[in-house]
Parts: structure tokens; sequence; C-alpha cells
């Protein structure tokens, strides 16, 4: 049977984890992982409670080792979205650190805490067998243009297809130590930033949470690659274009990592010529979805074109289709079509949602509802999204709709329309449009915006709440966002 992580079973004597001053090596890792393992392999999906920590790391490999599907859950979840979760993915058991206090609807359940303690009779990895490539690794969380998001299914076909094809694309080694501060409950930071380097044998140092300062440390004391959304290489910009010694100390950092990795939305191009004004180093962009995991890459021995998410990774297929349907032949670096995908990477099916799936597809090709033109080399360029009730903020993708029917709930609120803006920061940030309900004062908008991030999460609060009389409608009595966004 093919293993997940072929590095586990030589054990290389060298870090594979290191958060703050905790440093897991890999003889320890398999220890704890297997242990675990064997504790939880009668399970038939388990929830981890994924806090930026080894032991999300530890539980989240224990659980594929036993060929058990994971269910990772954001520490700052609110109650809604958590009690649509464990209800949609019914976990038998919750993974969590020994203390950590769970929210009702994951206390409920049957819990195993996560030792970083290695039992002295730890039995050797490769006790259990790992089952096979079609089976479900992963369920992950992710929003749609409306309703409650749905539980995308990864087989572990997929993983492991889309770590390779990344090795592939990166020259990435098990030499390679990756910084990386992003949170473990979602593709870019679990399974590209965990996964990855524990596939290749390679180190993750994580920052815990994000700061320029940690950057440059972590890149100081050994990191060659990095990961980040584009935010964060905003906020390194930024500090790199201040100067003085925090930015020719950053500027250096940077100049030494091997890659610097942008993903999850688009690096502006602004961002990109400040970082490589000051470092010399050019950042490169990787493109993906939580359905796909990833498609296409800029290639570290390919020609480099800021701006470009680069070419198709080496098994997966891409094309771009016009509005009837039809594939677009076109390299001419101007012909917009919507992305579609096709390979081993691809998700299993929306959870419990036979018509959901049938709907991302077309004729077998996943339709990712980016749209995006490809010039003579091959190169994509993301132009767009076809939905614009989906907002991608801080690299988070999520749901106007989900935002919107949470609004409602709040008795202040009779109508709600929520839009992304523009962001020099966030990429987008997310507007509501309230009609506050009649004969009423209008709620305050610091209460709406902590309504939603109690409800939701805390990333998909307004930031701005606008009060109107009433919203604009189409003669359908649809709202017409495009005029809340332009005015
Ligand atoms: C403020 N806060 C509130 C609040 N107002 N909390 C509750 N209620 C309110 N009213 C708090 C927050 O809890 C948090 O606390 C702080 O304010 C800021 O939170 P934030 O919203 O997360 O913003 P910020 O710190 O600005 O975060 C920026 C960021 C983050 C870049 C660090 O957005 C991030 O980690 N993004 C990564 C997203 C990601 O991984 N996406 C990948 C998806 S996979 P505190 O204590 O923290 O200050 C995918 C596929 C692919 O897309 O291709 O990769
Ligand atoms: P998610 O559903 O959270 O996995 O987000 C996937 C979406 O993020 C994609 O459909 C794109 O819209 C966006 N995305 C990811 N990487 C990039 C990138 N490098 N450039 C532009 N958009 C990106």
């Amino acid at each position: 049977m093919p293993t997940l992580f072929p590095h586990l079973h030589d054990a290389p004597a060298k870090p594979a984890l290191h958060f703050d001053a905790r440093v897991i090596e890999y003889g320890r890792l398999v220890g704890l992982a297997n242990s675990l393992s064997l504790r939880i392999a009668d399970a038939g999906r388990v929830a981890v409670w994924a806090t930026s920590s080894p032991y999300t790391c530890v539980g989240v490999l224990a659980a594929l080792l036993a060929g058990v599907p994971v269910v990772p859950v954001n520490p700052r979840i609110g109650t809604r979205e958590l009690d649509h979760i464990v209800s949609d993915s019914t976990p038998d058991l919750v993974l969590a650190a020994p203390g950590d206090d769970l929210p009702g609807a994951l206390a409920a359940l049957p819990r195993v805490d996560v030792e970083l303690t290695v039992e002295e009779t730890a039995p050797p990895v490769g006790t259990l067998p790992e089952p096979g490539e079609d089976s479900p690794a992963f369920i992950v969380y992710t929003s749609g243009t409306t309703g409650p998001p749905k539980g995308v299914v990864l087989p572990r076909r997929a993983v492991a297809g889309t770590l390779d094809d990344l090795a592939d694309a990166w020259r990435w080694t098990g030499d390679d130590v990756l910084v990386h501060a992003l949170p473990l409950f979602h593709v870019h930071g679990l399974i590209l930033g965990v996964l990855g380097p524990l596939r290749r044998g390679g180190t993750l140092r994580h920052l815990g949470r994000f700061s320029p300062e940690g950057v440059a440390t972590a890149l100081e004391e050994g990191g060659t690659m990095m990961f980040g959304v584009p935010t964060m290489y905003h906020r390194l910009a930024e500090v790199l274009d201040a100067g003085g010694a925090d930015g020719d100390r950053l500027a250096a950092a940077l100049r030494g990592a091997r890659l610097l990795v942008s993903g999850s939305a688009a690096l502006p191009l602004h961002d990109h010529e400040r970082i490589t004004a000051a470092t010399g180093r050019r950042v490169v962009e990787r493109y993906g979805m939580t359905e796909t995991l990833m498609i296409t890459s800029v290639r570290v021995d390919g020609e480099y074109r800021a701006g470009t998410v680069g070419v198709p990774l080496r098994s997966v297929d891409v094309r771009l289709v016009d509005e009837e349907g039809k594939r677009i032949e076109e390299s001419d670096g101007e012909t917009v079509g919507e992305v579609q995908v096709r390979g081993p990477n691809l998700f299993i099916e929306y959870l419990g949602r036979p018509d959901a799936t049938a709907d991302a597809f077309a004729g077998g090709w996943f339709r990712t509802g980016d749209m995006a033109t490809r010039d003579a080399d091959g190169c994509y360029r993301i132009v767009g999204r076809k939905a614009t009730d989906l907002i991608k903020s801080g690299g988070y993708k999520i749901g106007a709709g989900e935002i919107e029917n949470c609004l409602l709930g709040h008795p202040g609120v009779a109508e709600a329309a929520v839009v992304g803006e523009p962001d020099p920061d966030l990429g987008e940030r997310i507007v509501a449009w309230v009609v506050p309900t009649e004969g009423q004062e209008p709620p305050d908008a610091e209460e709406l915006a902590e309504h939603v991030a109690r409800q939701l999460a805390p990333h998909k609060r307004p930031r701005v709440v606008r009060f109107t009389d009433s919203l604009p409608r189409n003669d359908m009595g649809k709202v017409v966002k495009r005029a809340l966004t332009h005015g």
C-alpha cells in the first residue's frame, strides 16, 4: 500500500516540527503519532481542534496513519458554524490538546487528548496498514455563495499527488525548512504547510501567529522557504518600505530564503514589486482551491513573470472555457475564460450534497468559477471570479449569503446585503449593508460585527457596516450588488 509519509519509516535524525521553543524530531513524532493512531483506529471520522500548535500536527498525522478521515475545526469558530460542521460531518470523536476548552458541539463528543510525550512502548510506524489512495483523508469546510459551508471530501491520492507536484515545481526536498504562520484548518496551512514538509522528510517551522519579526527570525535561523497569503506579503512589504533597522533586517532575511511562495488569493503587482525592489527576490505564486488542491504554479526552473500564477502542475489538466461551455484554444494572454480542472488532485464530493457535487462539474471537468487568461508560454493569469457573492479576505473564502443569513438572525436587522470591497491589506474587506428593523433604533455596527464573529468566525465579521433605508433591487426583487460596490 502506498504511504503518505515515506520518511517516517527511516525517521531522519532532525526536527520535523518546530513551534516556538517546542521542537519535535522525527523519531519522537513517529512514536507520538503511532501510539495515538492505535487509540483512534476504530473511529469512522475524527474532528481535530486545529489550533496553531504541534498538537494539531500530531493529531492529524495519527488520524492519517490510522486511515481515519480528519475534519479540521477552526478554534475560533462560532456556535452556528460549529453546530453545522459537527452535525454535517458526524465525527466519532475529537482530538485536542490536553486542557483545551472545547465549545458545545465538540464538548459533547468523546474526546481523546493528543499527548506530546512518548510512551516507552510506542510501536513502530507501519503497525496499521494505510488505506488505499481513493479513501478520504480530509473533510475541509469551504464557503459557497449561499447557505452554510460545504464539506469537501479529499482523497489521500489528491494530498500525495499535489504535494509531489509542488515538489517537482519548486524542487522541494527534505533539506528544506518551511516557515509559515498560516492557520491549520485549511488547505494552505495544513495540507501544504504541515503535510508538505512531513511528506518530503523536511522541517516545518511554524510561527504560531504571523509577524514580520517572526518571519525574519525564522529565516535567519535556517528557514529556506516561506508560505503566506497576500495579506502577509503586503505586511512584509510595508515593513520593507518603511526601511530602518527593521526593514533592513527583514530584507536580509528574505534574501536568504530559497523560495517565497504566495497563494490563496492574488498578490497585487505593487506588493510583488516592493518586495523584489527591497530584496532582489521574486515571490512565486501558485493557484489552487480546496476542491482541487493545487492547479498551477510558477516553476523555479521556468521563466518568471510577476502577476501570473504559472503553468499547470505536472499531473493536472487545465482548460479555459467560454460562456457557452466551449474550450478556448487561444493562448493570447487576452481571451478570458473560466478555469476548469481535471486530474488526480480533485476532491471526491461535497459531503452529503450530490446535487452540489454534480453542479460543480461540466463533463468531468471541475468548474472553479475563476476567470483567467493564458499566454503563449502557457502561463495563467487570474483576472476575476464568476460569483460576486464570494469574498476573499485575508486569503479566506467567505460566502456573502452565509453572513447575510447570520445578520438576518439579529433582531435589529430587517434586510442585509454583504459585498467585498477592495482593501489594500486584506485584498477584499467585508462590507455589510443593513436595513434596520422598522420602528427600532439601528443596531450598533460593532454589535453586528460581534454577532457574526460569535456565530460564524471572527474573520467573517463585517469590517464596515453601512445603514440604508432600502437595498437596490432589480425587477425580480434581487439585490443588485454591483450598485452597492460601485457607489
Ligand atoms: C476583532 N477581532 C474580533 C473582533 N474584532 N474578534 C471577534 N469579534 C470582533 N468584533 C479580533 C480577531 O479575533 C483577531 O484576534 C483579530 O481581531 C484580527 O483577526 P482577523 O480577522 O483574522 O484579521 P487579521 O489579524 O488582520 O488577520 C490577517 C491574517 C489572517 C492574514 C493573519 O487573515 C490569516 O491568517 N489568513 C490566512 C487565511 C488562509 O489560510 N487561507 C487559506 C485558505 S485555503 P487576535 O487575537 O488574533 O488579534 C485556500 C486554497 C489555496 O485558499 O489556494 O491556498
Ligand atoms: P478556497 O476555496 O478557500 O480554497 O479558495 C480558492 C480560491 O482562492 C480560488 O478559487 C481562487 O479564487 C483563489 N486563489 C487561490 N490562489 C490564488 C492565486 N495565486 N491568485 C489568485 N487567486 C487565488
